[in-house]
């Protein structure tokens, strides 16, 4: 059961001035080294001018077949409520798994921690319709699943972005699931309520001990990349007036994303391993405009990928997490024919990209490595900030997001331009 303490020294954020019955979201002035007494107040709502909803599409209900959260634009209205961040209790053993934890122990825990953890998104809340969108499609990380990164989609769907979150079937997600028809040993005679599909659950697989970890990523990596181009198909086809087949119920009214997306304004995003992901998907598909790469963990690319990607990519990384071989492999992105970037955000971490930062107190977030320094609430802002300048630059958005530029090229308190890391004398300049 999350609570948010009162804090000594606090102001009051901006979406405060959006007019919510919430109390405020309350970030500390301090944002780097000294936060130790302030508490989280959970997933951060967006910034953006836009009312965020979010809906789950299952398309279709086989291994084969997409599934997402979509996060988008909605119209107002205090009807709907917010989305449960962790939406099935398999996810708790699958992270449980991820972390080599016992699965019981931390399906007590996580379902008294998290259990009521809530995203400010409203779970089915109509589309609002009368514009044409940009669309992200976002891969998450290794052990990680499509509600994880709740706090960059909402930050993005609230400045008026599309953002399908991906959960990857290549048994990378700490937990998925998908349907089967139910055999006729175990049919549903005389029980109203049984589904004829049932669910089947898929866990992180993790390499043999011992063993290569490569050929496993190497396949993973393409799987995801699929997925992410299916995902893309599926939304372009939603656009275009396709009637949607969802698996999972609900009363979301898909008809009304018809003309809303921009089918010339298409980017892929990912943390991690899904950065690694979001990068092969720029090479199989040019409909991508541009990538954007947070902590990207290069481990599964060959180094042929490299020479077939055409588009601008921004990487950002953490203080933390990175070391030379893997930014050299960034490197080798280096063009002089389109942009790529590469900025550190100061005092982050790893786990600064994914929700769980936001959900714990300074001391456990510190001994599990998902704080950093910096005052979460900054480093979130400067993540979501840096992509939607370079968003606007490559996909040619008319919006203000160039008041962000800046941080593009590393300006700023607390980023610096391309690595923190001593690389090579001849990998020093580009890419900054
Ligand atoms: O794609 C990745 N990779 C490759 N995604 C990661 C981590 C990762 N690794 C980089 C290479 S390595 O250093 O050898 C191994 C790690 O993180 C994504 C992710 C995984 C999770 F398990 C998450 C998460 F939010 C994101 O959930 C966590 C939950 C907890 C907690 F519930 F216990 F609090 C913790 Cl402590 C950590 C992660």
């Amino acid at each position: 059961m999350l609570r948010c303490r009162s804090l000594i020294h606090r102001h009051v954020g901006r979406q405060a001035q959006k007019s919510s019955p919430k109390p405020p979201l309350v970030t500390y002035k301090v944002a780097m080294g000294s936060y130790s007494s302030v508490q989280f107040c959970g997933i951060p709502q967006g910034k953006g001018p836009h009312t965020v909803g979010c809906t789950d599409l299952m398309s279709d209900h086989t291994i084969q077949g997409s599934f997402l959260r979509l996060f988008y634009p909605c119209v107002d209205g205090e009807e709907y409520e917010e989305a449960v961040w962790i939406p099935k209790r398999e996810y708790y053993l699958g992270l449980a798994d991820t972390l080599k934890l016992n699965r019981t122990i931390v399906d007590f825990i996580f379902s008294y921690y998290f259990g009521s953890v809530k995203c400010p998104a409203k779970m089915n809340a109509p589309f609002k319709p009368g514009d044409k969108y940009p669309l992200v499609i976002f891969s998450h990380g290794l052990g990680a699943f499509r509600t994880l990164y709740s706090a960059i989609c909402i930050g993005l769907a609230s400045q008026g972005i599309v953002v399908a979150a991906v959960e990857h079937r290549d048994e990378s997600a700490s937990a998925t699931f998908y349907l089967r028809e139910r055999s006729s040993a175990d049919s549903c005679e005389n029980d109203v309520d049984c589904e004829a599909l049932e669910e089947v659950w898929l866990y992180n697989k993790s390499p043999k001990p011992g063993a290569d970890e490569f050929p496993l990523r190497f396949e993973q990596v393409q799987k995801r990349a699929d997925e992410c181009l299916q995902a893309l198909d599926l939304m372009l086809d939603i656009n275009a007036g396709k009637p949607v087949t969802n698996a999972l119920s609900s009363n979301f009214d898909w008809s009304l994303l018809k003309d809303s997306i921009d089918d010339q304004k298409a980017a892929v995003a990912g943390h991690s391993f899904g950065a690694a992901t979001a990068i092969k998907a720029l090479g199989r598909d040019s409909r991508f405009r541009c990538g954007v790469a947070l902590d990207a963990w290069m481990y599964s690319l060959r180094d042929e990928i490299f020479s077939t990607i055409h588009q601008p990519v921004l990487f950002v990384n953490s203080e933390k997490f990175q070391w030379v071989d893997n930014v050299l492999l960034m490197k080798k992105m280096d063009s002089t024919r389109v942009e790529r970037k590469m900025i550190t955000i100061k005092g982050s971490v790893h786990q600064s990209f994914p929700d769980f930062t936001f959900l714990t107190g300074y001391l456990i977030g510190k001994i599990f490595k998902l704080k950093g320094e910096i005052d979460p609430y900054v480093g979130m802002d400067l993540i979501i900030n840096v992509t939607l300048a370079f968003l606007q630059r490559h996909l040619g958005l008319q919006k203000d997001f160039n008041q962000w530029d800046p941080l593009i090229e590393g300006e700023g308190e607390f980023v610096i331009p391309g690595t923190n890391l001593d690389l090579p004398p001849r990998h020093t300049q580009a890419s900054k």
